[in-house]
């Protein structure tokens, strides 16, 4: 496993690898996402039990083709985490990257914590959520059990950090109604507010994780296990980011991380393939459409309203 790595020089590349504390002109840097790692894996301790997944050995720093941009892996897991993991980037040409994510484990039909932040010089682009495992739009139930106590949360920061414009139509059914997906210049001020949802948004998620019961009816397990593998395999094929990484670390290597780090099961939690999921990507030659999205973007505005309901029905009716 993981031969495409072992043909890199595994030097302890980043700054804070061993310690995960950064120096203060780190945590001081205003656009560095180094402080919400730091955060995040501090405030989970708190938690629970996080122990080093044994993904660390293949996956933890690397020196991209420049010679100078920097990526920083993480990766743990817990009774009720099957994995935790982050990425995070560090260009030379200002470039910042986080994509965190915690997958609880399949026993939880918990949500998934997403947080991807993109940012060059001119532009960040923040997706921050709480991703239903199961659909929120027809399962109101699944809906109200997660998120209804979160609505007040949720528009308190899309009023702070207001909804980025057309997206992904497809995408829309991986997020929540406290979906925070917004673009804006770099910004001091931004950075902050950005750091404040963070934290708030995971230590929502660690409080359901702390009230969660663990399921043992196999049938239910095996509903949320596919479902995860359904969301692993649409972020596998299909994640804005995959380009990047290509340009960053080449082919081979960016497709190992992808599917053996940043989406991790998505080759052995489930046999269904994307097709099977997503049959409308399926092209003539019974390969899958390589383009993003098969509908194209839409949603111009927010389509959750302040009481958390969907108000743009009719594109998603799959
Ligand atoms: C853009 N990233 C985006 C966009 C979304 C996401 C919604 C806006 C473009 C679009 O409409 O698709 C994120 N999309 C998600 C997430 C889910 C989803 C989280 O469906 C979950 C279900 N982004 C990263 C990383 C990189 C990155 C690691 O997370 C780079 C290494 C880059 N994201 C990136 C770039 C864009 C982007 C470059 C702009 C490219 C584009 O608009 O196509």
């Amino acid at each position: 496993r993981s031969t495409v790595f072992s043909m890199f020089t595994r030097t302890k590349c980043c700054s804070i690898a061993g310690t995960m504390r950064p120096s203060m002109a780190e945590a001081n840097s205003a656009l560095s996402y180094k402080k919400f790692v730091h955060f995040a894996l501090e405030e989970t301790k708190k938690h629970t039990q996080l122990i080093p997944s044994s993904l660390q050995e293949n996956f933890n720093c690397l020196k991209a083709i420049d010679g100078k941009t920097e990526l920083q892996m993480y990766s743990f897991g817990s009774p009720n985490i099957r994995l935790l993991r982050s990425l995070s980037i560090e260009g030379s040409d200002g470039m910042q990257v986080l994509d965190f994510a915690i997958f609880p484990r399949p026993e939880f039909d918990l949500p998934i914590f997403c947080a991807n932040f993109f940012t060059t010089a001119v532009m960040n682009i923040v997706v921050l959520d709480l991703n239903p495992l199961h659909d929120v739009i027809s399962q109101r139930d699944y809906k109200e059990k997660y998120y209804k106590h979160l609505i007040p949360l949720g528009v308190k920061y899309a009023e702070l950090l207001p909804w980025g414009g057309r997206i992904t139509t497809e995408s829309m059914k991986f997020f929540s109604p406290i979906i925070i997906w917004t673009k804006f210049p770099p910004s001091e001020q931004k950075h902050h507010v950005l750091y404040s949802a963070f934290k708030d948004y995971l230590k929502s998620w660690l409080e359901l994780m702390d009230q969660a019961s663990m399921e043992t009816d196999v049938s239910q397990i095996m509903f949320n296990l596919e479902s995860q593998h359904r969301y692993l395999t649409w972020r596998a094929e299909k994640d804005p980011g995959h380009q990047v990484l290509r340009r960053l670390v080449g082919e081979t290597p960016a497709k190992e991380i992808i599917r053996s780090f940043l989406f991790n099961g998505v080759d052995d939690l489930g046999s269904k393939t994307f097709i099977d999921y997503f049959p409308e990507y399926k092209s003539g030659d019974g390969t899958i459409n390589q383009k993003r999205s098969m509908i194209g973007k839409s949603f111009e505005s927010r389509p959750w309203d302040a009481r958390g309901e969907f108000i743009v029905r009719k594109l998603l009716r799959a």
